[in-house]
């Protein structure tokens, strides 16, 4: 009897002692949104906590165009972190379909990163910032940029966002300098919640090659036009072939009209010819193999506002 009562002792401590063991092993997974006004510095955070070059940058406004996943797994967590086009007043079609991936991005966050940055060039639209006055989920609020600013601004910057948002936590980072950012990781563990994960635990996005292949074209573009010339192009890669030793990729440059076409293409076909080793090297480095690719620029008349073009490019919901 006396022996029987000891073995129960034993394993009643097993039982115990597991039951710890579980817990601290609980797997925790999560939408984690990032949003703000353009230029802010979102896609520049996504590629660090990431640690991949998904998203594009540059110095340009509307950068961005799509929601783009990029995810972060540990043995007992999955962060889903979702890029997101900059927030703006819709003047035309193509920027409608990019606000609806914000809207999107406002539904099925488990965490908001709201970035905005010491400049604050733009106002964040009041709507935004009533949605997330009132929204349950957590809202970090980042003060990007700090590595280009002094204390005080960044003080005077928190002051201002505490009063306009004072259920958000505040931390001032630099993106760009990887700066707090192992704060921002950890604060993420904490809020989100108990759950198995949502996308397969070596996935690192939701888009396929094709996507990054056109991103990274368009990023070529950006830095190499002027103006309205970038904001009325989009890229459509029309062959992607994957052979031992090199890729081959075909796109198209597709331009609103007829004039914009000659400036893509330049005196002799220089300027192409430039974004097409740019983008190349990119593609090389991206993929860690040799990439050949043709460029062609054809007109799409007023793409921007044609529902069924826009759609066929990838903005749908
Ligand atoms: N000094 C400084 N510059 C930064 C920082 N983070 C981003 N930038 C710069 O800010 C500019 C915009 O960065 P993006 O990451 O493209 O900004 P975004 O919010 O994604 O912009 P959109 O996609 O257009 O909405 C780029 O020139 C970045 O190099 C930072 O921490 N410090
Ligand atoms: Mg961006």
């Amino acid at each position: 009897m006396p022996e029987l009562r000891c073995k129960d002792i034993i394993t009643f401590f097993v039982f115990q002692i597991n039951l710890i063991n579980n817990s601290s092993h609980i797997h925790k997974s999560g939408f984690v949104n990032i949003i703000g006004c353009p230029n802010v510095g979102k896609s520049t955070l996504l590629n660090a906590l990431v640690g991949e070059r998904l998203s594009i940058i540059t110095s340009k406004a509307q950068t961005t165009r799509h929601r783009i996943m990029g995810i972060v797994n540990t043995s007992h967590s999955q962060v889903v972190f979702s890029d997101t086009p900059g927030i703006l007043k819709p003047m035309y079609k193509l920027q409608e379909k990019m606000m609806q991936f914000v809207i999107e991005a406002l539904a099925d966050a488990d965490v908001f990163l709201l970035i905005t940055d010491v400049f604050e060039d733009i106002e964040l639209q009041p709507e935004y910032i009533e949605k997330l006055k009132v929204t349950k989920t957590p809202v970090l609020l980042l003060i990007n940029k700090i590595d280009a600013s002094t204390q005080e601004k960044v003080e005077e910057k928190a002051h201002e966002w505490r009063e306009k948002l004072p259920n958000a936590e505040i931390l001032a980072i630099s993106a760009l300098q990887k700066f707090n950012l192992d704060r921002v990781m950890a604060r993420i563990e904490e809020l989100i919640p108990a759950g198995e994960p949502y996308y397969d635990k070596d996935a690192l996005t939701d888009k396929p090659e094709r996507f990054f292949v056109s991103e990274i074209i368009r990023e070529k573009i950006l830095l190499n036009y002027k103006k309205e010339i970038p904001y009325s192009v989009e890229v459509v890669i029309n062959s992607f072939k994957e052979e031992k030793k090199i890729i081959r990729i075909q796109a198209d440059i597709l331009v609103e009209r007829d004039s914009q076409k000659g400036i893509i293409i330049g005196n002799k076909g220089e300027a192409l010819k430039k974004v097409g080793i740019q983008a190349r090297k990119d593609c090389e480095a991206f993929f860690g193999k040799q990439v050949h690719m043709e460029l062609f620029v054809k007109v799409s008349k007023d793409w921007r506002s044609n529902d069924l073009r826009l759609k066929n490019f990838g903005y749908n919901h």
